[in-house]
């Protein structure tokens, strides 16, 4: 584990009542492993907004029976600036497939993909999921 460095929190009584609240919610067994969590989220957050290299995870779902569909998606996930990690193709029934594709590079390039993928005809639905960034946290 990476060095952990304490240091005293003032909050409002009110706002510490609902951290904790939140913490229960949540499951966290201390405020500490909650708050770094939260850190976490801000600073990748951040990430994705300055477009930083970042990681993320493209859902689609398509009709692999529409015309070169299949090969189109290949096309633009071999041709893309972001690194295509990984993808995972399931066949969900006799029309849908699902695919999920891990991705990694500059945020704005990412998300450039995920339009690509999301506008062709025949994705019923295409969502990017920010999955962090490549930093050290
Ligand atoms: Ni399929």
């Amino acid at each position: 584990m990476a060095d952990l460095v304490r240091f005293g929190v003032s909050m409002e009584g009110e706002l510490l009542r609902a951290f904790d609240e939140l913490i229960r919610k949540k499951g966290y067994t201390s405020r500490s492993e909650a708050l770094q969590d939260l850190v976490r989220e801000a600073l990748h957050a951040q990430a994705w907004e300055e477009g930083e290299e970042v990681l993320g995870v493209i859902v689609l779902l398509y009709d692999h029976r529409k015309r070169e569909l299949l090969a189109r998606l290949t096309e633009a996930q071999h041709h893309a600036h972001p690194h295509v990690l990984a993808s995972l193709h399931i066949h969900l029934d006799e029309e849908n497939c699902l695919e999920v594709i891990a991705v990694r590079g500059p945020a704005g390039e990412v998300r450039r993909l995920a339009d690509r993928l999301r506008a062709e005809k025949g994705v019923k639905l295409g969502r990017l999921c920010p999955a962090g960034t490549h930093g050290p946290f």
